[in-house]
């Protein structure tokens, strides 16, 4: 399968994540898709090639204009603000302060369009999100030109991004672009499914009010885990939604056989749904040794669960989310590809 990569994923390389009342260096680091891209390489999972070149437009299929905008001029507005360290939002439209007013003041304006405050805004953040939304396009048009598989070698991640708000290390939604993609050149249906540890709020809250994307997402009960405000089990979908959105909330330790029964719940409403692509937001961060995730894979079964996806027989692009044990995360990604490999 082709792999979908540009080295401009470098250009996101912050300093500071706000984490346990600190600043540390950011879990989501450019270290991780080169552990990425070394074992698709060494285990020779597919030739790697360079993202299409798009309009800056392209975000425009799921953002607001607005919201691009911000993300495009955030780092520049926040230095002539006369800030020192990377941007970062310290206050929110929180649910006392409900007035939906875009502030003029850059302090404001980040507060306004993030969802949380470990995301730092700096210099090539803009650029690196915009050629990660690239390279998940690109593996849409790979589908849409008749390839079984691709695999974009995302960064930053996307999953948590909604239609104008970034935060959770995401700020263009890579996985809901390429969905979009495929239903712009024609598609009928798209079915999204989401593995990585956290829920997918930001693609959930883009088709939540659309039959055309079935949104399906496996993740650490929002009752423990981030992005804790949404993901919960009887969120549905709403008017032609209904019925589109899926979600799996697991408890602390959940094992790969309690993982499987959902992903096999899930390949089922796949089926049913008969879509003519199958998109996986592929986060490997469900591995038992993840610093900030609960859940227990083991290595061999991301094979495992890879082959099942297989087993759909759907055109399927991989778009890379998280996974923050780097030692691993190659292993673990490769693992799922080679198993869907093997499945076909
Ligand atoms: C991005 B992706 C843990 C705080 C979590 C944000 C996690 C973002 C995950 N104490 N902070 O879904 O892998
Ligand atoms: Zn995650």
């Amino acid at each position: 399968m082709d792999i979908i990569y540009t080295e401009q994923h470098r250009l996101r390389n912050s300093k500071t994540e706000l984490f346990g009342g600190e600043l540390v260096p950011p879990f989501e680091s450019p270290q991780r898709v080169e552990t990425i891209r070394q074992q698709c390489l060494a285990r020779n999972i597919g030739e790697i090639r360079p993202p299409n070149t798009y309009s800056p437009e392209l975000p425009h299929h799921v953002h607001s204009a607005p919201y691009v905008q911000f993300i495009a001029d955030c780092w520049r507005d926040w230095q002539a603000g006369g800030n020192a360290g990377e941007a970062i939002a310290t206050c929110w439209p929180s649910r006392a302060l409900p007035r939906q007013i875009v502030p003029k003041e850059i302090d404001g304006r980040i507060g306004y369009y993030a969802m949380a405050g470990e995301t730092s805004i700096s210099a090539g953040t803009y650029e690196a999100a915009l050629a990660a939304a690239a390279t998940a396009a690109t593996a849409a048009d790979l589908l849409h030109s008749g390839q079984h598989s691709a695999f974009a070698l995302c960064r930053p991640p996307g999953h948590h991004a909604a239609t104008d708000m970034f935060g959770g290390y995401c700020f263009f939604n890579n996985v809901a672009i390429a969905a979009q993609q495929l239903l712009n050149h024609g598609a009928a249906r798209v079915a999204i499914l989401d593995t990585d540890f956290h829920h997918g709020n930001g693609t959930q809250e883009i088709f939540y009010q659309r039959d055309d994307v079935l949104f399906i997402s496996l993740h650490g009960d929002p009752i423990y885990a981030f992005p804790y405000f949404l993901g919960f089990a009887d969120e549905h979908g709403t008017g032609a939604g209904e019925g589109y959105n899926i979600n799996y909330p697991l408890a602390p330790e959940t094992n790969f056989a309690a993982w499987n029964h959902a992903l096999q719940e899930s390949l089922t409403h796949i089926n049913n749904y008969a879509p003519d692509y199958l998109l996986v937001s592929l986060g490997v961060d469900t591995y038992c040794k993840d610093p900030i995730s609960f859940f227990k894979l083991d290595s061999d079964d991301f094979y495992t669960y890879g082959k099942s996806i297989a087993g759909l027989g759907l055109p399927t692009a991989f778009v890379m989310e998280g996974g923050y044990a780097v030692e691993e995360i190659g292993i673990n990604a490769a693992n799922v590809l080679e198993g869907f490999s093997a499945g076909q």
